[in-house]
């Protein structure tokens, strides 16, 4: 019998493709994708690539066509809160939060409009592709409004006379700036996830399951560390431990022939950026050097 498959769902064609594929590269995964291809083998994982629209990804694995999932946060709470009202239980898992596809659901108003607060919202009408999110929203803050449900292109509802106000996703702000709209409170906080059944799954899938989490988990945390080497006087190693950003035990290894010298070895969670590097200098090191790191494993 053929070895049981992992089928993993991802955007099509979005913001979310390339991080993803760039994420699954990264994890080692080999596949060959053809363009509109609906599915993609994973030549070296038992692990299958699904292209779909980011839409339908919660329900593939609420329906048990796919075992995971990499999705917006904003469209997975959306569907969790629609099942939730429909009364249908919840079939996926979070599993992960990762480092890409960051963005909020902001509410923004026109450019002149006052806006003093949440109640500022009581009896207008906003528009959204979000309904579920924002009537969680208002409902928390015990406030009656009108939720406009549109399919796009909210941030014209209201120059359209359509709606009084917006909520939709905001990265840098540029549209609602060209829609001559600001930005005045956040709904959700998103990025993407990685998503899975609750299912039991097949031995074979979840010692995959598990080998991806943790080759994501050494992907995200090599994303931002650097590993440094330097020389620095001993007596200086208090002062140069406190300046390695985010660096738990570093190597001190002797200098031949420099009994007052040691080289450094850290791996630094965090970007190491020139002021750091000056500061080093200052306390005393030298032969300063700083590499990217290529893969982590705890
Ligand atoms: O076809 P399909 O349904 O798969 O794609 P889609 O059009 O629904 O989704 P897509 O590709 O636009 O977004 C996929 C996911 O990316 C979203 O669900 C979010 O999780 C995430 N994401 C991150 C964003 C943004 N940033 C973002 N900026 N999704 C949408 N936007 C919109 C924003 O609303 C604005 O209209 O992009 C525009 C530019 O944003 P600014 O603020 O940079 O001007
Ligand atoms: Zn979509």
């Amino acid at each position: 019998m053929d070895e049981p498959r992992l089928k993993l769902a991802i955007q099509k064609s979005g913001r979310l493709t390339d991080p993803s594929l760039d994420l699954l590269v990264r994890c080692g995964l080999k596949i060959s994708r053809g363009k509109d291809q609906l599915m993609a083998f994973g030549e070296n994982m038992p692990l299958d690539v699904l292209f779909v629209r980011d839409d339908d990804i919660p329900d593939l694995v609420q329906e048990d066509v796919c075992d995971l999932g990499l999705v917006g946060l904003n469209v997975l709470e959306e569907k969790r809160l629609e099942l939730a009202a429909r009364g249908h239980p919840v079939r996926f898992q979070q599993v992960r939060n990762l480092d890409f596809g960051r963005c909020r659901l902001s509410l923004a108003v026109p450019q002149g409009a006052s806006f003093e607060g949440a109640s500022s919202l009581r009896g207008r009408r906003i528009a959204t592709t979000y309904p579920f999110l924002l009537e969680n929203y208002l409902r928390e803050r015990d406030i009656e409004a009108q939720i406009v449900t549109l399919s796009g292109a909210v941030e014209i509802a209201p120059r359209l006379g359509r709606a009084d106000l917006i909520c939709d996703l905001v990265s840098t702000g540029s549209t609602l700036q060209a829609n001559h709209l600001r930005e005045v409170e956040t709904v959700l906080e998103s990025h993407a996830v990685l998503i899975r059944t609750p299912l039991a799954l097949a031995p074979v899938k979840d010692e995959w399951v598990e080998r991806l989490l943790m080759r994501i988990d050494g992907v995200q945390q090599v994303r931002e560390s650097k590993y440094i080497m330097l020389h620095a006087p001993r007596d200086a190693l208090p002062e140069i431990r406190k300046l390695l950003p985010g660096s738990e035990s570093p190597t001190i290894i002797p200098l031949e022939g420099f009994p007052d010298r040691v080289a450094i070895h850290a791996v630094c969670r965090e970007n190491v950026f020139w002021e750091t590097l000056e500061s080093l200098k200052k306390a005393g090191a030298s032969a300063l050097l700083v590499l990217p790191v290529e893969k982590m494993l705890a």
